[in-house]
């Protein structure tokens, strides 16, 4: 059976980015096809400057969200980065086939690092070695697909060149994994600045819809969102592109094609109007079931702790062949 693995970072309250372009294609169609492990990869949001307590809660709050979101614990795996020892133990093996020059071009990398340097601060080492622990996360589970928006594309390319380059040098230890990117919303972009992916670490909130925003919150920016000049509506990420972003979420979330769903209208305001809208009904279901696990902390504990004991036992043994492939003795 093919065997997917995701992961979402707690760095910030979960957007409709993350929800459009990844979570809800792992709720309605990756968990129902395939093995599925989904993780909230706590370890890389240390990677920027954090403030701990942030970090457990953003934890705790990511975790409700993906099963809030549909994920059923009965059907795929959910669990937490830092609690299966197995990706930090693999991501040191593939530091020792990664280079420094490889690290230095992810575009990611890039971006966090200027910002880093902008705020005044320094740049964790960690924030450079982020994509080997990534494509740890990755190849410990023996993962065929990885479904991730459009921004985690190289991330994952690079996962595939590290297990290509493990396995010619010191023998078959990993299966080579593939991205998958979605059709519509593979990358939602910021509504105050549609040339910026919507991010959930972004100091701008208004350009960006949070997943627990109130509905009245969701129109209010999705009616502020910046459009381009010129008063036809017409699909053109390129000429377009804040008009193109919400017809692209409009059609994420009423199953529409962004083309076909340009010629329906005839101003921006209708098309904010029913956007908004299309928003709102998307987020509902997932909000309400957030209020209602919220009110049964135990039962998360439950399905994290039962998650984290079957994705160790399953990364286990693809870690221990690394291990010996490479040329560690096997303890005594
Ligand atoms: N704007 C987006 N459009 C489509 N997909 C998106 N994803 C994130 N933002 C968008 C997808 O969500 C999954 C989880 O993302 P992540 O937690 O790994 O973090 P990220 O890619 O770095 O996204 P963020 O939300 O922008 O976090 P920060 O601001 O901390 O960097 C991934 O599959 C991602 O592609």
């Amino acid at each position: 059976m093919t065997r997917v693995f995701s992961g979402i970072q707690p760095t910030g309250h979960l957007t409709l980015g993350n929800y459009l372009g990844a979570m809800r294609r792992w709720a309605e169609v990756d968990q129902h096809r395939a093995e599925s492990l989904f993780c909230v990869v706590d370890l890389h949001a240390l990677t920027m400057d954090h403030d701990p307590a942030r970090v457990r809660r953003l934890s705790r709050q990511t975790a409700t969200l993906l099963l809030a979101a549909g994920l059923d614990p009965d059907v795929c795996t959910v669990f937490l980065q830092s609690h299966v020892d197995e990706h930090t133990r693999l991501s040191y093996l593939l530091e020792c086939v990664a280079t420094d020059g490889e690290m230095r071009r992810m575009i990611q990398y890039k971006e966090k690092a200027a910002k880093e340097r902008d705020r005044g601060g320094s740049v964790r080492l960690s924030l450079l070695t982020y994509p080997v622990l990534m494509a740890a996360d990755i190849l410990a589970y023996g993962t065929d697909e990885v479904p991730v928006g459009e921004d985690q594309a190289q991330h994952v390319e690079l996962t595939r060149d590290l297990a290509v380059r493990f396995n010619q040098r010191y023998g078959q230890a990993f299966v080579v994994p593939r991205a998958t990117i979605p059709r519509v919303a593979a990358r939602v972009m910021n509504l105050q600045d549609p040339a910026r992916k919507m991010g959930k670490s972004d100091d701008s909130g208004t350009g960006v819809v949070y997943l627990l925003d109130e509905p009245d919150v969701v129109r209010k920016k999705v009616l502020r969102a910046v459009t381009d000049s010129g008063r036809d509506v017409v699909y053109d990420r390129a000429e377009r592109p804040g008009l193109a972003n919400l017809l692209d979420i409009l059609a994420a979330c009423t199953g529409g094609n962004p083309e076909s769903l340009a010629d329906v209208y005839d101003s921006y305001g209708s098309l904010k109007r029913d956007t908004a809208e299309a928003v709102v009904e998307v987020l509902r279901p997932v909000q309400a079931r957030h209020r209602e696990l919220c009110a049964d902390p135990a039962y998360v504990e439950g399905v994290l702790r039962d998650g984290a004991e079957k994705a160790r036992a399953l990364a286990r043994p693809t870690v221990d062949t690394a291990y010996r492939a490479i040329g560690l003795l096997p303890p005594v």
